[in-house]
């Protein structure tokens, strides 16, 4: 069997459709930027190298464990200034609604990301994106809005697209100009979903700046049917929809994201368990966000019980935004979501790795260690994956595959 490389003396979680499944002992054969052979060493067949004879180059990965790379599904990695004297303003009492309310909040990174420009909005990305790689992320998503206008809202996308160019990564854009009412429509929220709906969503998707289109639902931003009329708007240019949902208050969010068939809900602190029903009817995925749940110090718990019992895929993500998550730790945040949420472990990496890639639409192509998927792995040293997920500041990563080069 050909190869371009091999990796051994690895155990492998495999992280499969059904969730289950580690190879001690095992081998991988990569190929063409993906994984061409996988299982027990002893059971490997003769690889020849791809290039013409002799045995391709063979990576000793010393007993660690190798899993799929991990795929960051929620962020807001592309956003200029930081909101720190908001953190010590709510630590002296004040909430995130009442900051919002008073203009801060995501108005003033809005402020700050409005007179940025590309490349300086690249540079301090890149500074984030940085330690996501080195936590073994080969796959991260990148929402706009803090734009909220059309300029600066392409301008994020544009940004979030050229770290693909510069990094090893792949990167999946979502359009969220629904985030917040820029203040030159202050009153009119009608009209600026209209201009969002008529106008940017469709110029989004013909300049293949967008992947996918999301909303923030709640009282602080936008109705359900102001982001029902987004949503419908984004399907009917061929996009796919996700909601930020139920984060702070249950406005049914989940129930509409599933209602338009969403890919995704994410939050649901607050998602009834209709909501959940709804999710497990339309195959949406629940993204659990812990970073923003412990850094607004919230306390009503996302239905965890509710959505094991409906079947509901749970993924995780880091939500890394200046504001509610300032959180560049996906292996953090696989820790708080079994500390906080009291998740498993195995329930954490899944929510890192093929749920997530569920998440994204990118089931298929990532987010397991099997035959045909793309050569996108982490190497850890760690004994046993639970590991991952137990450590705080570890950082365990040894080697990490993008497309089948280790880089
Ligand atoms: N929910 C969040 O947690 C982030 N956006 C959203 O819709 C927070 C964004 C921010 O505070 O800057
Ligand atoms: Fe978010």
């Amino acid at each position: 069997m050909k190869a371009d490389a091999i990796i051994e003396h690895c155990d492998v979680a495999v992280l499969s459709g059904d969730g289950a499944g580690e190879i001690r002992d095992a081998l991988v054969a990569l190929a063409d930027g993906r994984i061409a052979w996988v299982g027990p060493r002893t059971d490997a067949p003769r690889f020849t190298s791809s290039d013409g004879g002799g045995a391709p180059p063979a990576y000793d990965a010393a007993g660690g464990w190798l899993t799929p790379g991990l795929v960051d599904c929620h962020t807001h990695l592309v956003h200029a200034g930081d909101r720190a004297h908001e953190f010590e303003l709510r630590l002296q009492g004040a909430s995130y609604e009442d900051v919002a309310r008073a203009g801060g909040g995501i108005m003033s990174t809005v402020r700050a990301t409005r007179a940025a420009d590309e490349d300086t909005l690249a540079r301090s990305a890149a500074r984030r994106l940085a330690r996501l790689l080195a936590e073994g992320v080969t796959t991260v998503e990148v929402k706009s809005g803090y734009g909220l206008d059309a300029d600066t809202e392409l301008r994020m996308l544009r940004v979030a697209r050229r770290l693909e160019a510069t990094h090893p990564v792949r990167v999946v854009t979502t359009l969220l100009a629904a985030h917040a009412l820029p203040p030159e429509y202050a009153g009119r929220a009608d009209d600026y979903i209209a201009a969002v709906s008529d106008e940017w969503v469709p110029r989004a998707a013909r300049a293949g700046l967008a992947d996918a289109v999301d909303a923030f639902c709640e009282g602080i931003a936008f109705t359900p049917a102001q982001c029902a009329r987004v949503l419908d708007a984004a399907r009917a240019v061929g996009l796919p929809v996700k909601l930020h949902a139920d984060q702070l208050s249950d406005l049914g969010g989940a129930t509409l994201a599933a209602s338009r068939g969403a890919l995704s809900a994410d939050h649901l602190e607050w998602t009834s368990e209709a909501g959940v029903a709804a999710m497990a009817e339309r195959g949406t995925v629940a993204v659990l966000l812990p970073g923003a749940f412990y850094f607004l110090r919230e306390t009503r718990l996302p239905p965890l019980d509710a959505l094991r019992r409906h079947r509901v895929p749970i993924a995780l993500a880091t939500d890394c935004n200046p504001g509610s998550s300032p959180l560049t730790s996906p292996l953090l945040a696989m820790n708080m979501a079994c500390t906080l949420f009291r998740m498993t472990p195995a329930e954490a990496l899944a929510g890192f790795t093929a749920h997530a890639a569920r998440a994204l639409g990118l089931h298929r192509e990532i987010g397991s260690i099997e035959v045909g998927k793309r050569g996108d792995l982490a190497l850890w040293a760690v004994r046993r994956p639970a590991e991952l997920a137990y450590a705080m500041g570890a950082a365990p990563l040894v080697r990490r595959w993008f497309g089948g080069q280790a880089r």
